[in-house]
Protein backbone atom coordinates (compact mmCIF):
# COMPACT_ATOMS: atom_id res chain seq x y z
CA UNK A 1 0.00 0.00 0.00
CA UNK A 2 1.76 2.89 -1.08
CA UNK A 3 1.70 6.08 1.34
CA UNK A 4 0.98 9.06 -1.13
CA UNK A 5 -2.32 7.03 -2.38
CA UNK A 6 -3.51 7.05 1.66
CA UNK A 7 -2.45 10.27 1.66
CA UNK A 8 -4.46 11.16 -1.32
CA UNK A 9 -7.34 9.72 0.12
CA UNK A 10 -7.06 11.41 3.62
CA UNK A 11 -6.71 15.29 2.01
CA UNK A 12 -10.05 14.45 0.21
CA UNK A 13 -11.63 13.63 2.95
CA UNK A 14 -9.80 15.98 5.63
CA UNK A 15 -12.82 19.07 5.98
CA UNK A 16 -15.95 16.41 6.70
CA UNK A 17 -13.87 14.68 9.19
CA UNK A 18 -12.81 18.16 10.82
CA UNK A 19 -16.34 18.75 11.16
CA UNK A 20 -17.49 15.08 12.98
CA UNK A 21 -14.40 14.96 14.77
CA UNK A 22 -14.36 18.45 15.98
CA UNK A 23 -18.11 17.72 17.27
CA UNK A 24 -16.89 14.73 19.34
CA UNK A 25 -13.57 16.34 20.74
CA UNK A 26 -15.17 19.25 22.31
CA UNK A 27 -16.59 17.26 24.80
CA UNK A 28 -13.81 14.84 25.49
CA UNK A 29 -11.74 15.85 29.11
CA UNK A 30 -7.92 15.00 28.31
CA UNK A 31 -8.44 14.86 24.74
CA UNK A 32 -4.35 14.94 23.46
CA UNK A 33 -4.10 11.71 26.92
CA UNK A 34 -7.14 9.97 24.96
CA UNK A 35 -5.64 10.30 21.28
CA UNK A 36 -1.92 9.84 22.62
CA UNK A 37 -3.63 6.09 24.15
CA UNK A 38 -5.51 5.70 21.11
CA UNK A 39 -1.93 5.93 18.73
CA UNK A 40 -0.36 3.99 20.97
CA UNK A 41 -2.77 1.01 20.66
CA UNK A 42 -2.10 -2.06 18.36
CA UNK A 43 -3.88 -5.32 17.55
CA UNK A 44 -1.75 -8.48 16.83
CA UNK A 45 -3.32 -9.88 13.77
CA UNK A 46 -3.05 -14.13 13.42
CA UNK A 47 -1.57 -15.71 10.38
CA UNK A 48 -4.13 -17.74 10.55
CA UNK A 49 -6.98 -15.34 9.60
CA UNK A 50 -5.72 -13.96 6.29
CA UNK A 51 -7.41 -16.81 4.39
CA UNK A 52 -11.07 -17.79 4.36
CA UNK A 53 -11.66 -19.73 6.90
CA UNK A 54 -13.64 -23.18 6.20
CA UNK A 55 -16.27 -24.74 8.47
CA UNK A 56 -16.54 -28.56 9.07
CA UNK A 57 -19.06 -28.84 5.98
CA UNK A 58 -17.32 -26.56 3.41
CA UNK A 59 -14.40 -24.03 2.74
CA UNK A 60 -15.02 -21.38 -0.12
CA UNK A 61 -11.68 -19.60 -1.25
CA UNK A 62 -12.09 -16.06 -1.70
CA UNK A 63 -9.53 -15.61 -4.18
CA UNK A 64 -5.94 -13.89 -3.45
CA UNK A 65 -5.43 -15.49 -0.79
CA UNK A 66 -1.71 -15.79 0.69
CA UNK A 67 -0.24 -18.69 -0.49
CA UNK A 68 3.28 -18.50 1.86
CA UNK A 69 4.32 -16.97 5.04
CA UNK A 70 5.73 -14.05 3.22
CA UNK A 71 3.08 -13.18 1.31
CA UNK A 72 0.68 -13.95 4.80
CA UNK A 73 2.93 -10.72 6.41
CA UNK A 74 2.29 -8.47 3.13
CA UNK A 75 -1.37 -8.56 3.79
CA UNK A 76 -0.68 -7.69 7.69
CA UNK A 77 1.54 -5.10 6.35
CA UNK A 78 -1.32 -4.08 3.99
CA UNK A 79 -3.86 -3.72 6.97
CA UNK A 80 -0.96 -2.23 9.41
CA UNK A 81 -0.41 1.11 6.34
CA UNK A 82 -3.85 1.20 6.36
CA UNK A 83 -4.69 1.09 10.57
CA UNK A 84 -1.68 2.00 11.78
CA UNK A 85 -2.39 0.09 14.53
CA UNK A 86 -1.47 -3.70 13.77
CA UNK A 87 2.03 -3.86 13.82
CA UNK A 88 2.37 -7.59 14.73
CA UNK A 89 1.67 -10.99 13.32
CA UNK A 90 0.81 -14.31 15.83
CA UNK A 91 2.27 -17.19 14.11
CA UNK A 92 0.54 -20.93 14.38
CA UNK A 93 3.12 -23.81 14.01
CA UNK A 94 3.04 -25.65 12.35
CA UNK A 95 1.05 -23.94 9.78
CA UNK A 96 3.61 -21.36 9.55
CA UNK A 97 7.52 -22.40 9.77
CA UNK A 98 9.78 -19.84 9.57
CA UNK A 99 12.36 -21.49 7.70
CA UNK A 100 14.79 -18.95 7.47
CA UNK A 101 13.89 -16.62 10.12
CA UNK A 102 16.29 -13.69 10.06
CA UNK A 103 14.85 -13.26 6.11
CA UNK A 104 11.25 -13.48 7.95
CA UNK A 105 11.97 -10.88 10.33
CA UNK A 106 13.69 -8.71 7.42
CA UNK A 107 10.70 -8.94 5.52
CA UNK A 108 8.07 -8.41 8.35
CA UNK A 109 10.07 -5.09 9.59
CA UNK A 110 9.87 -4.03 6.16
CA UNK A 111 6.22 -3.09 6.91
CA UNK A 112 7.08 -2.24 10.80
CA UNK A 113 6.09 -5.73 11.92
CA UNK A 114 7.30 -7.32 14.65
CA UNK A 115 5.88 -10.90 15.71
CA UNK A 116 3.77 -11.54 19.07
CA UNK A 117 2.82 -14.70 20.89
CA UNK A 118 3.05 -18.29 18.95
CA UNK A 119 1.12 -20.54 19.13
CA UNK A 120 1.82 -24.53 19.31
CA UNK A 121 -0.85 -27.07 17.19
CA UNK A 122 -1.46 -30.27 18.82
CA UNK A 123 -5.10 -30.22 18.22
CA UNK A 124 -4.39 -32.20 14.92
CA UNK A 125 -2.17 -34.50 13.13
CA UNK A 126 0.53 -33.31 10.77
CA UNK A 127 2.30 -35.72 8.30
CA UNK A 128 4.94 -37.86 8.99
CA UNK A 129 3.61 -37.50 13.07
CA UNK A 130 4.95 -40.73 14.99
CA UNK A 131 1.33 -40.98 17.82
CA UNK A 132 -1.91 -39.71 17.04
CA UNK A 133 -3.54 -37.00 19.11
CA UNK A 134 -7.02 -38.52 18.58
CA UNK A 135 -7.08 -39.00 22.59
CA UNK A 136 -5.26 -35.89 23.35
CA UNK A 137 -1.89 -34.31 23.40
CA UNK A 138 -0.77 -32.66 26.85
CA UNK A 139 -3.15 -35.13 28.73
CA UNK A 140 -2.95 -38.36 27.01
CA UNK A 141 -2.86 -41.77 28.80
CA UNK A 142 0.18 -42.41 26.98
CA UNK A 143 3.45 -41.02 28.14
CA UNK A 144 4.96 -41.18 24.63
CA UNK A 145 2.23 -39.20 23.11
CA UNK A 146 2.90 -36.74 25.88
CA UNK A 147 6.50 -36.58 25.58
CA UNK A 148 5.89 -35.89 21.31
CA UNK A 149 2.92 -32.57 22.45
CA UNK A 150 5.92 -31.36 24.94
CA UNK A 151 8.53 -31.10 22.27
CA UNK A 152 6.70 -29.75 19.58
CA UNK A 153 5.67 -26.83 22.01
CA UNK A 154 9.53 -26.83 23.28
CA UNK A 155 10.37 -26.72 18.99
CA UNK A 156 7.16 -23.64 18.74
CA UNK A 157 9.39 -21.80 21.58
CA UNK A 158 12.55 -21.97 19.35
CA UNK A 159 11.06 -20.83 16.17
CA UNK A 160 9.48 -17.95 18.48
CA UNK A 161 12.77 -17.00 20.16
CA UNK A 162 14.21 -16.79 16.26
CA UNK A 163 11.55 -14.47 15.62
CA UNK A 164 12.09 -12.42 18.70
CA UNK A 165 8.61 -13.45 20.29
CA UNK A 166 8.02 -13.03 23.40
CA UNK A 167 4.84 -15.98 24.55
CA UNK A 168 4.19 -19.00 23.57
CA UNK A 169 0.01 -19.20 23.21
CA UNK A 170 -1.05 -23.13 24.41
CA UNK A 171 -4.77 -24.27 23.63
CA UNK A 172 -5.52 -27.69 23.87
CA UNK A 173 -8.49 -29.61 22.61
CA UNK A 174 -7.90 -32.27 24.80
CA UNK A 175 -10.81 -33.46 26.48
CA UNK A 176 -13.52 -36.05 26.42
CA UNK A 177 -16.37 -37.02 24.59
CA UNK A 178 -18.57 -39.45 27.24
CA UNK A 179 -18.82 -40.03 30.34
CA UNK A 180 -16.13 -42.33 31.58
CA UNK A 181 -13.85 -42.17 29.22
CA UNK A 182 -11.65 -40.25 30.98
CA UNK A 183 -10.46 -39.80 34.53
CA UNK A 184 -10.13 -36.37 35.18
CA UNK A 185 -7.76 -35.64 38.03
CA UNK A 186 -5.40 -37.84 36.15
CA UNK A 187 -5.90 -36.05 32.81
CA UNK A 188 -4.92 -32.58 34.75
CA UNK A 189 -2.47 -33.68 36.69
CA UNK A 190 -0.81 -35.06 33.12
CA UNK A 191 -1.33 -31.72 31.71
CA UNK A 192 -0.02 -29.61 34.67
CA UNK A 193 2.92 -32.46 34.18
CA UNK A 194 3.81 -31.79 30.67
CA UNK A 195 3.15 -27.82 30.77
CA UNK A 196 5.80 -28.07 33.69
CA UNK A 197 8.41 -29.57 30.74
CA UNK A 198 7.19 -26.65 28.66
CA UNK A 199 7.71 -23.96 31.48
CA UNK A 200 11.28 -25.13 32.15
CA UNK A 201 11.99 -24.33 28.45
CA UNK A 202 10.61 -20.98 28.74
CA UNK A 203 13.24 -18.51 28.32
CA UNK A 204 13.63 -15.61 31.28
CA UNK A 205 11.91 -13.04 29.38
CA UNK A 206 8.87 -15.21 28.23
CA UNK A 207 5.73 -16.15 28.88
CA UNK A 208 3.23 -18.90 28.71
CA UNK A 209 -0.50 -18.31 27.86
CA UNK A 210 -2.82 -20.87 28.75
CA UNK A 211 -6.11 -20.89 26.77
CA UNK A 212 -9.61 -22.65 27.87
CA UNK A 213 -12.46 -23.28 26.08
CA UNK A 214 -15.60 -24.96 27.45
CA UNK A 215 -16.50 -27.85 24.72
CA UNK A 216 -15.83 -28.56 21.03
CA UNK A 217 -14.18 -30.74 19.71
CA UNK A 218 -14.88 -32.69 22.47
CA UNK A 219 -18.59 -32.72 23.81
CA UNK A 220 -18.29 -34.07 27.41
CA UNK A 221 -15.40 -32.16 28.92
CA UNK A 222 -12.67 -30.48 28.22
CA UNK A 223 -9.51 -30.55 30.25
CA UNK A 224 -8.76 -26.58 30.38
CA UNK A 225 -12.34 -26.18 30.20
CA UNK A 226 -12.86 -22.58 32.16
CA UNK A 227 -10.93 -19.72 33.84
CA UNK A 228 -10.24 -21.45 37.00
CA UNK A 229 -8.82 -24.62 35.46
CA UNK A 230 -6.72 -22.43 33.70
CA UNK A 231 -5.81 -20.32 36.38
CA UNK A 232 -5.31 -23.00 38.08
CA UNK A 233 -2.45 -24.09 35.86
CA UNK A 234 -0.92 -21.20 35.90
CA UNK A 235 -0.93 -20.66 39.56
CA UNK A 236 0.76 -23.88 40.24
CA UNK A 237 3.31 -23.53 36.86
CA UNK A 238 4.65 -19.84 38.57
CA UNK A 239 4.92 -15.86 37.81
CA UNK A 240 5.59 -17.03 34.22
CA UNK A 241 2.21 -18.40 33.54
CA UNK A 242 -0.92 -16.78 33.21
CA UNK A 243 -4.47 -17.50 31.96
CA UNK A 244 -5.44 -16.29 28.18
CA UNK A 245 -8.99 -15.05 27.53
CA UNK A 246 -10.48 -16.34 24.12
CA UNK A 247 -13.98 -14.14 23.98
CA UNK A 248 -15.73 -16.89 22.03
CA UNK A 249 -14.80 -19.57 24.51
CA UNK A 250 -17.36 -19.66 27.19
CA UNK A 251 -21.11 -20.39 27.34
CA UNK A 252 -23.73 -18.38 26.65
CA UNK A 253 -24.24 -15.13 28.52
CA UNK A 254 -21.06 -15.91 30.83
CA UNK A 255 -19.93 -12.34 32.40
CA UNK A 256 -16.77 -12.37 30.72
CA UNK A 257 -15.62 -8.89 32.04
CA UNK A 258 -16.03 -10.44 35.45
CA UNK A 259 -13.29 -13.01 34.48
CA UNK A 260 -11.46 -10.40 33.39
CA UNK A 261 -11.15 -7.94 36.34
CA UNK A 262 -10.23 -10.71 38.96
CA UNK A 263 -8.14 -12.40 36.65
CA UNK A 264 -6.16 -9.07 36.04
CA UNK A 265 -6.13 -8.27 40.32
CA UNK A 266 -4.95 -11.61 40.50
CA UNK A 267 -1.93 -10.43 38.00
CA UNK A 268 -2.99 -13.27 36.28
CA UNK A 269 -4.44 -11.74 33.03
CA UNK A 270 -2.04 -13.08 29.81
CA UNK A 271 -4.22 -11.32 27.19
CA UNK A 272 -6.64 -11.66 24.63
CA UNK A 273 -8.24 -13.31 21.61
CA UNK A 274 -11.16 -10.94 20.09
CA UNK A 275 -14.04 -12.57 18.40
CA UNK A 276 -17.74 -12.60 18.93
CA UNK A 277 -20.53 -15.15 18.88
CA UNK A 278 -24.08 -15.91 19.33
CA UNK A 279 -24.22 -19.20 20.12
CA UNK A 280 -20.56 -20.83 20.96
CA UNK A 281 -17.08 -20.59 20.10
CA UNK A 282 -18.73 -18.83 16.47
CA UNK A 283 -15.12 -16.41 15.84
CA UNK A 284 -17.55 -13.40 13.84
CA UNK A 285 -15.65 -10.45 14.00
CA UNK A 286 -15.48 -9.03 17.47
CA UNK A 287 -18.07 -6.44 17.26
CA UNK A 288 -20.31 -7.53 15.21
CA UNK A 289 -22.72 -9.08 17.43
CA UNK A 290 -22.42 -7.57 20.93
CA UNK A 291 -20.19 -4.68 21.37
CA UNK A 292 -21.48 -3.86 24.48
CA UNK A 293 -20.12 -6.79 26.34
CA UNK A 294 -16.69 -5.91 24.42
CA UNK A 295 -17.54 -2.36 25.93
CA UNK A 296 -18.04 -3.48 29.22
CA UNK A 297 -14.46 -5.72 28.96
CA UNK A 298 -12.79 -2.36 28.05
CA UNK A 299 -13.96 -1.04 31.15
CA UNK A 300 -12.93 -3.63 33.48
CA UNK A 301 -9.63 -3.61 31.29
CA UNK A 302 -8.51 0.22 31.87
CA UNK A 303 -9.97 0.60 35.54
CA UNK A 304 -7.58 -3.00 36.28
CA UNK A 305 -5.13 -1.89 34.28
CA UNK A 306 -4.85 1.62 35.72
CA UNK A 307 -5.25 0.60 39.22
CA UNK A 308 -2.15 -1.97 38.71
CA UNK A 309 0.06 0.72 36.55
CA UNK A 310 0.07 -0.76 33.52
CA UNK A 311 0.55 0.09 30.16
CA UNK A 312 -2.61 -0.16 28.07
CA UNK A 313 -0.85 -0.53 25.27
CA UNK A 314 1.44 -3.56 26.23
CA UNK A 315 0.64 -4.31 29.82
CA UNK A 316 -0.88 -7.70 28.36
CA UNK A 317 -1.58 -9.04 24.50
CA UNK A 318 -4.18 -8.00 22.42
CA UNK A 319 -5.02 -10.18 19.35
CA UNK A 320 -7.68 -11.28 16.94
CA UNK A 321 -8.59 -14.47 17.27
CA UNK A 322 -11.18 -15.24 14.17
CA UNK A 323 -12.12 -16.95 11.50
CA UNK A 324 -14.20 -15.45 8.40
CA UNK A 325 -15.64 -17.94 6.08
CA UNK A 326 -17.94 -15.51 3.98
CA UNK A 327 -16.06 -11.55 3.73
CA UNK A 328 -12.91 -10.90 2.40
CA UNK A 329 -10.19 -11.52 5.08
CA UNK A 330 -8.44 -8.47 4.95
CA UNK A 331 -11.69 -6.17 5.70
CA UNK A 332 -12.67 -8.35 8.08
CA UNK A 333 -9.74 -8.09 9.86
CA UNK A 334 -9.69 -4.26 9.44
CA UNK A 335 -13.56 -4.09 10.91
CA UNK A 336 -11.90 -6.32 13.60
CA UNK A 337 -9.28 -3.66 14.39
CA UNK A 338 -11.92 -0.76 14.44
CA UNK A 339 -14.26 -2.27 16.11
CA UNK A 340 -11.85 -3.45 19.32
CA UNK A 341 -10.29 0.42 19.24
CA UNK A 342 -14.03 1.58 19.31
CA UNK A 343 -14.81 -0.51 22.53
CA UNK A 344 -11.51 0.87 24.22
CA UNK A 345 -11.82 4.45 23.50
CA UNK A 346 -15.35 4.21 24.35
CA UNK A 347 -14.04 2.89 28.03
CA UNK A 348 -11.29 5.71 28.16
CA UNK A 349 -14.36 8.34 28.00
CA UNK A 350 -15.82 6.93 31.71
CA UNK A 351 -16.32 9.41 34.15
CA UNK A 352 -14.62 7.37 36.02
CA UNK A 353 -14.76 10.16 39.21
CA UNK A 354 -18.56 9.94 38.85
CA UNK A 355 -18.85 6.12 38.62
CA UNK A 356 -17.02 5.54 41.64
CA UNK A 357 -19.03 7.90 43.72
CA UNK A 358 -22.11 6.40 42.10
CA UNK A 359 -20.87 2.59 43.37
CA UNK A 360 -20.11 4.00 46.63
CA UNK A 361 -23.74 5.76 47.27
CA UNK A 362 -24.92 2.67 45.61
CA UNK A 363 -26.67 5.18 42.86
CA UNK A 364 -27.57 2.26 40.61
CA UNK A 365 -28.82 4.47 38.09
CA UNK A 366 -26.46 6.78 38.24
CA UNK A 367 -23.46 3.76 37.63
CA UNK A 368 -25.30 2.73 34.42
CA UNK A 369 -26.36 6.68 33.25
CA UNK A 370 -22.50 6.92 33.71
CA UNK A 371 -21.38 3.50 31.82
CA UNK A 372 -23.48 4.18 29.17
CA UNK A 373 -23.03 7.88 28.51
CA UNK A 374 -19.60 6.83 26.90
CA UNK A 375 -21.01 3.78 25.33
CA UNK A 376 -23.35 6.07 23.29
CA UNK A 377 -20.27 8.40 22.32
CA UNK A 378 -19.67 8.01 18.70
CA UNK A 379 -15.74 7.73 19.25
CA UNK A 380 -15.15 7.22 15.56
CA UNK A 381 -13.89 10.57 14.48
CA UNK A 382 -11.40 10.32 17.58
CA UNK A 383 -10.22 6.81 16.34
CA UNK A 384 -9.94 8.32 12.82
CA UNK A 385 -7.84 11.25 14.14
CA UNK A 386 -5.36 9.14 15.90
CA UNK A 387 -5.14 7.14 12.71
CA UNK A 388 -4.68 10.03 10.64
CA UNK A 389 -1.79 11.76 12.82
CA UNK A 390 0.06 7.60 12.95
CA UNK A 391 -0.28 8.39 8.96
CA UNK A 392 -3.12 5.82 8.50
CA UNK A 393 -6.58 6.46 6.45
CA UNK A 394 -9.01 8.47 7.59
CA UNK A 395 -11.64 4.68 6.34
CA UNK A 396 -9.20 2.24 5.88
CA UNK A 397 -11.80 0.10 4.15
CA UNK A 398 -13.17 2.32 1.88
CA UNK A 399 -9.13 2.85 0.65
CA UNK A 400 -9.03 -0.86 0.37
CA UNK A 401 -11.54 -0.54 -1.96
CA UNK A 402 -10.70 2.41 -3.87
CA UNK A 403 -7.09 0.97 -4.64
CA UNK A 404 -9.07 -2.13 -5.58
CA UNK A 405 -5.88 -4.36 -3.62
CA UNK A 406 -7.71 -7.47 -3.67
CA UNK A 407 -8.23 -7.47 -7.27
CA UNK A 408 -4.38 -7.09 -7.73
CA UNK A 409 -3.79 -9.47 -5.10
CA UNK A 410 -6.00 -12.14 -7.28
CA UNK A 411 -3.57 -11.22 -10.58
CA UNK A 412 -0.70 -11.67 -8.79
CA UNK A 413 -1.30 -14.72 -6.56
CA UNK A 414 -4.08 -16.43 -8.44
CA UNK A 415 -8.09 -16.91 -8.09
CA UNK A 416 -7.38 -20.51 -6.20
CA UNK A 417 -5.07 -19.76 -4.12
CA UNK A 418 -6.02 -21.56 -0.32
CA UNK A 419 -4.10 -20.11 2.95
CA UNK A 420 -2.63 -22.76 5.40
CA UNK A 421 -5.02 -22.70 8.23
CA UNK A 422 -8.21 -24.30 9.41
MN1 LIG B 1 -8.17 -18.50 20.66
Amino acid sequence: MEQHKIDEYNRQHLATHKRKFDFVAEDVKDLDDVLKKLRAFNIAIPSWALGTGGTRFGRFSGGGEPRTLEEKITDVGTIHALNRSSNSISLHIPWDIPENASAIKAHAAQYGLRFDAVNSNTFQDQKDQKLSYKFGSLHHTDKAVRDQAIQHNIDVIKYGVQLGSNALSVWLSDGSNFPGQLNFRKAFQNTLDSLQQIYEALPDDWKMWIEYKPFEPNFYSTTIGDWGQSHLLASKLGKKALTLVDLGHHLPNTNIEQIVSLLLMEEKLAGFHFNDSKYGDDDLTVGSINPYQLFLIFNELVEGMDARGLSHANGIGWMIDASHNVKDPIEDLLQSVEAIKIAYAQALLVDTKALVNAQLNNDVAKAQETLQAAYRTDVRPLIAEARLREGGALDPIAVFREQEVRKSLIKQRGDKTQATGL
